[in-house]
């Protein structure tokens, strides 16, 4: 370790490649998976490579974020768009696969701007450029963002199409990145466009990557088999199973743009963006159920190809195009969900001469379905997850009335808690923890310039998750510091109302979240009172923390819930300034009846997490006896299955904080 590093230019340009690709990575739990790719090269030093990729993983972060370049690049980019005969470009916070997390090469928005919020939205014109975000950032929009560089608008209340309407002049060409975008965004800018008689025109090749002269490559992490024991259902049977129902629609191939749909469809697994083990890939199912993987090879293990099988035909991503253009030239009937992808392959396919068929991507409904070794799999990283929980809980209980205890501290106990089971592989996504008012803030992220003590009569409020090779959690407690005022436990007690109603809930098949969704809402409307979320996400198995295409909220298409859907059931309250409440346990949809008198089969839920709820909070006398039962068998059911995976002094706590209420 004590030989000095050497440059990267000086190493072998594939081997500089590989370490830039890895460190172009997450390095979930501090550790970089890609390193497990690189061969074996003499040019290296052990432990060279890592700390090569830290450094180079450093550097790519603070060049993102380097604010001080941002004049310097706005003015490369509104060159390089004189250079293409364009007077704008729409610069989206998205890449190609329209999730939630972007690749460092992809965060071209905050690498152009400074700004580092999860939504967002650019337009570079000439002489003005406009940049929006909504009610959650309008303060870090001031304190990141040039506001003599870039108008800072709401876009609800300022939306770009009516900005655009003054500022674009007749004539103008008004860029976009047709992968970015989807078909219906690209439609209304179109519309403005033309009344200002200008023209919303595709660019060939982004003109950002062409300005951004060191834009981190494609991320490199492994991809590694989902084997039978955690996926259930072999590949090889899903894929045959959606290829019957394409030859049966008369379509002869799918295009699947979602990297979660391929890692369902193909059991594996990745880790190519923040805290979701997928890998960015395309492919194409055909109706013979062979499949064309879309795929950096580097990034496959050793075992991978062989575990894909012959019927997955490998290809680079930048084959996808000719692929396409071979589908339209054969006149062939390809599906694309237009929701979820963006609208250049579609484009191309129809270009090419290809019928197209809009349908929602085939995978979701059926990933979205949980089989019986997917649920006992994810029940199984629940005990383990609920017992790290409650380890922390009791460390909390110990520690937090001493006084001390901030918000970065105590997410950190909670990671700690986590990482005692060997299986963690990363967290679900970053925690929530919020202190006092702190806790009022639903997206709320502690940094040292928020972090806060956990005081005295104030509210804690944690919403963290885990992800295991069997299951992903997504849990939120409440916990009272010191003595909770009477405001707070009746508020507390009626999101807890709200919270029994759904995890008691019987329905009808059919039945979809949007008409469960008042049930954890009543007892807080009850007293005037509400929450300005959803109640419930779809989560996947060892997947994305937030999954589609059910959910149980007020807005959004009607999916019904069909048994083995995993969704949260989390209704909270939050008093701005004050205090935030939220309880959050996942749910998986099960069959209670299968043909009650209607001849229709009734669902209800089955609760999976399992750690204490504050009894500090609960104002018995607001509970009906049947909410009293519910609280007391979930927390027995608590004490019953976690008291064995903890520690005495764990135990000892669980005793009291499970005792009958
Ligand atoms: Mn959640």
């Amino acid at each position: 370790m004590n030989a000095p590093l050497p440059d990267l230019a000086a190493l072998p340009a594939a081997l500089a490649a590989h370490l830039r690709g890895i460190a172009a990575a997450p390095a979930p739990l501090g550790r970089f998976p890609g390193l497990s790719l690189l061969p074996h090269d003499s040019s290296l030093a052990p432990g060279q490579a890592e700390l090569l990729v830290a450094r180079l993983a450093e550097r790519y972060q603070a060049a993102i974020e380097n604010r001080a370049a941002v004049a310097e690049r706005l003015q490369a980019l509104r060159g390089e768009l004189a250079r293409r005969g364009l007077q704008g470009l729409i610069i989206p916070l998205t890449d190609e696969f329209h999730g939630e997390y972007l690749p460092l090469r992809a965060q071209r928005l905050t690498w152009l701007t400074g700004f580092t919020g999860s939504a967002g939205l650019c337009i570079v014109l000439p002489e003005r450029a406009g940049l929006w975000s909504d009610g959650r950032y309008t303060l870090q929009l001031r304190q990141q963002v040039d506001a003599t560089l870039f108008e800072l608008l709401h876009i609800t209340d300022q939306p770009p199409t009516e900005w655009l309407k003054t500022a674009l002049k007749p004539g103008d060409k008004l860029g976009y990145d047709a992968w970015l975008h989807t078909e219906d965004a690209l439609r209304r800018f179109a519309a403005v466009a033309q009344a200002a008689k200008a023209e919303a025109v595709a660019v060939e090749g982004n003109p950002i990557d062409a300005v951004w002269s060191d834009q981190p490559p494609p991320p490199l992490a492994p991809v590694v088999p989902h084997g039978m024991a955690h996926a259930g259902r072999a590949s090889s049977e899903k894929r045959a199973e959606i290829a019957a129902r394409l030859a049966q629609d008369g379509i002869d191939a799918v295009l699947i743009t979602l990297p979660e749909s391929i890692a369902w469809l193909l059991n594996i697994r990745g880790g190519d963006v923040k805290h979701t083990p997928f890998a960015l890939s395309m492919a194409l199912l055909r109706r013979d159920a062979s499949l064309d993987l879309f795929i950096d090879t580097r990034k496959l293990a050793p075992e991978t190809p062989a575990h894909l099988g012959p019927d997955v035909r490998l290809h680079a991503p930048d084959a996808l195009a000719a692929a396409l253009d071979a589908l339209g030239k054969a006149k062939q009937t390809v599906q694309v969900d237009p929701a979820t992808a963006g609208a250049w392959p579609i484009r191309r396919l129809e270009a090419a001469g290809a019928v197209l068929k809009r349908a929602d991507d085939p995978c979701l409904l059926p990933k979205a379905c949980k089989n019986a070794v997917e649920l006992d799999g994810i029940r199984n990283a629940h005990l383990r997850d609920g017992a790290a929980v409650s380890r922390f809980l009791a460390w909390l209980a110990r520690e937090a009335p001493k006084g001390g205890i901030d918000e970065l501290q105590a997410q950190a106990q909670l990671e700690a808690c986590r990482r005692l089971d060997n299986s963690l592989r990363d967290l679900s996504f970053t925690s929530i923890s919020g202190a006092g008012p702190n806790g009022a803030v639903v997206h709320y992220r502690a940094t040292e310039e928020t972090n806060r003590k956990l005081e005295t009569g104030n509210l804690y409020l944690i919403d963290s998750g885990g992800q295991y090779p069997d299951g992903t959690t997504d849990i939120t407690r409440t916990i009272a510091i010191g003595k909770p005022t009477q405001e707070m436990r009746e508020a507390f007690t009626r999101v807890l109302k709200g919270h029994i109603a759904i995890a008691r809930a019987r329905f009808p098949d059919g039945t979809a979240g949007q008409q469960l969704d008042a049930l954890a809402r009543y007892a807080l409307w009850q007293a005037g009172l509400d929450y300005d979320h959803g109640t419930g996400h779809g989560v996947g198995a060892y997947l994305s923390v937030h999954e589609g295409p059910h959910r149980i909220s007020k807005a959004g298409t009607p999916v019904p819930l069909k048994p083995g859907m995993i969704v949260s059931n989390e209704p909270g309250y939050y008093k701005t300034g004050a205090f935030g409440i939220r309880i959050e346990n996942l749910v998986a949809v099960r069959q209670e009846v299968e043909k009650a008198e209607n001849g229709k089969a009734w669902h209800g839920f089955e609760t999976l997490t399992k750690a204490p709820i504050d009894r500090n909070l609960i104002e018995t006398a607001l509970l009906t006896r049947e909410e009293i039962d519910w609280v007391n068998a979930y927390h027995a059911e608590v004490r019953r299955d976690i008291g064995p995976r903890v520690d005495d002094d764990t135990r000892r706590w669980l005793e009291s904080a499970t005792a009958a209420v």
